[in-house]
């Protein structure tokens, strides 16, 4: 897969890609990741890439010709799945989206700033706009991250068997169980003595047993699915 981002903060997504997880999946070639500075398609000499809205009201607006210059660029060079605008006003980001998204091949992401981008970028270029959740961020940047991050774990080879993301929160819609490791008692605090007894069929029961209760105390929403 690749994921190509374009942003005005550049340096914004440098540190969540370099760590981990998704550096390891960059290096073992499983994804690649390519930022694009927005300034740098400015066609001004003082390389501007937003302007006052028409019609007057507080706020920037991301104008359109830097934005068409990289998506255009982009797109003469590969077929894209999916142009996606990072941005409060699109739909809220789920574990069945990121499923999905996994599936493709080439994905660009525009990070939305300031009162968000020219209208006509988004009935022009844009496929999908997403959202991460009903609270607004100063740009789309680490909404892009936490979008990246959650397609790129699914993807074949990222994670080993036992971080498997089968056994994630909110694949089967419900929440995970809980877990825990050594010491099996400490300071008084003592493990569920069934997760040490070497059952393997009865810790299952037990973990999918912690997992309704916990989902239907927590979300009784993702039962109702
Ligand atoms: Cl994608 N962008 C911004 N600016 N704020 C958000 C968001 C995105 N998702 C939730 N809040």
């Amino acid at each position: 897969m690749r994921i190509d981002i374009i942003t005005c903060l550049p340096k914004l997504l440098e540190s969540p890609f370099s760590h981990s997880i998704l550096e390891r999946a960059q290096k073992k070639g499983l994804v690649e990741v390519v930022v694009h500075d927005l300034r740098a398609y400015a066609t001004t000499k003082s390389r501007q890439i937003d302007d006052y809205a028409f019609g007057g009201g507080a706020g920037m607006v991301m104008m359109i010709e830097p934005i068409d210059k990289c998506i255009s660029a982009l797109q003469s060079e590969r077929k894209y799945d999916d142009v996606i605008y990072l941005t409060p006003d699109g739909a809220t980001l789920n574990q069945q989206m990121a499923n999905r998204m996994s599936l493709q091949k080439n994905l660009i992401m525009l990070c939305g700033h300031y009162k968000g981008v020219d209208e006509r970028v988004r009935e022009k270029f844009i496929t999908k706009e997403v959202s991460i959740g009903d609270y607004v961020l100063s740009g789309g940047e680490l909404a892009a991250a936490v979008l990246s991050d959650a397609i790129i774990r699914l993807l074949p080879g990222v994670l080993s068997d036992e971080t498997s993301a089968l056994t994630d929160s909110f694949q089967d819609h419900m929440l995970a169980p809980p877990v825990y490791t050594r010491p099996a008692e400490y300071k008084g605090l003592k493990v569920p003595e069934i997760l040490t007894s070497g059952h393997a069929g009865k810790i299952e029961e037990w973990r999918y047993e912690k997992a309704m209760e916990r989902t239907a105390e927590r979300r009784p929403d993702l039962l109702k699915n």
